[in-house]
């Protein structure tokens, strides 16, 4: 059985650790690459502390699993046993042009249930995580759950480049959930967009198109302050591959579901 406190405890040293390498990359320049797009980068950081944290992992605890955005490990096809799931920096766009508002996304299952949780911002050094059943916290504050408001006097964060997009052949349900919103904040990190969430600073976060190392630490955050992240139709996220995400309180989630996002709509 494993010690969960305990296995959280390293995790975030380690990223303690991580963080202080990443500080010190950002004092010289560093290799930044294109992916997919323009507006996908990787960085020699991001794979740098990705190798880190396996490093790490591997050593000591050669029979957990791991799973990251920079395929350091290879891809694995089953959340059986312990399985850590990494984003190194979430926010690479932040971290090459800010420099500031980008993560350490870290998420630790058993057999598929989420067990710790982390989202560290590095340069505001506000760590987020959670231990299943044992409560969420921002750094030493304890976090409590906030009020479930109704969409008109909500927050909302996501991506405005998703407002550009087509849906299908009629309008793009975002549009009519930003104009019903109180106000909508794109913070250019989904992984502390959705720590915001568990920690009532926004209400809810929205994206058409996460992958598992977005999301795997903070839906175990969400998930310990009774909040939902699903799918835009309510399902329960994959770990294994991505797709849409909505995280927020229950009541709102519903509304956003079923008024907006969800698959009839
Ligand atoms: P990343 O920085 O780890 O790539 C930006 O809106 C947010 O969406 C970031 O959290 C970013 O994570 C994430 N994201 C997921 N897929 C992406 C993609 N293909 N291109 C850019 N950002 C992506
Ligand atoms: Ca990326
Ligand atoms: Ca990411
Ligand atoms: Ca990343």
């Amino acid at each position: 059985m494993a010690d969960w406190n305990e296995l959280g405890k390293e995790a975030r040293d380690w990223t303690y650790e991580a963080a202080d390498l990443i500080k010190q990359a950002l004092a010289n320049p560093f290799k930044v690459e294109a992916k997919s797009g323009p507006d996908d980068l990787v960085t020699e950081v991001d794979k740098s502390t990705e190798a880190f944290f396996y490093q790490k992992i591997k050593e000591n605890y050669p029979d957990h699993h791991f799973l990251g955005e920079e395929g350091t490990a290879e891809k694995i096809s089953s959340m059986d046993g312990i399985v850590w799931i990494i984003d190194p920096i979430d926010g690479t766009m932040n971290f090459v042009h800010q420099k500031i508002k980008f993560a350490i996304s870290i998420g630790i299952f058993e057999d598929g249930v989420g067990k710790v949780g982390i989202v560290y911002d590095v340069m505001a050094d506000e760590m987020f995580f959670a231990i299943q059943g044992e409560g969420a916290f921002v750094n030493e504050v304890e976090l409590i759950p906030g009020k479930d408001r109704p969409l008109n006097e909500s927050i909302i964060g996501l991506n405005a480049r998703w407002l550009t997009e087509t849906h299908h052949s009629h309008a793009n349900p975002l549009l009519a959930l930003v104009r019903d919103s109180r106000s909508v904040r794109s913070y250019g990190s989904a992984a502390i967009e959705m720590a915001y969430v568990a920690a009532d600073r926004l209400d809810a976060y929205v994206s058409v198109n996460l992958s598992p190392w977005d999301y795997a630490g903070a839906s175990v955050l969400l998930e310990e302050m009774g909040y939902r992240i699903s799918s835009f139709a309510g399902k329960k996220l994959s770990l294994l591959e991505g797709g849409t995400v909505i995280a927020a309180k229950p009541s709102l989630q519903r509304e956003m579901i079923s008024a907006y996002v969800g698959e009839e709509n």
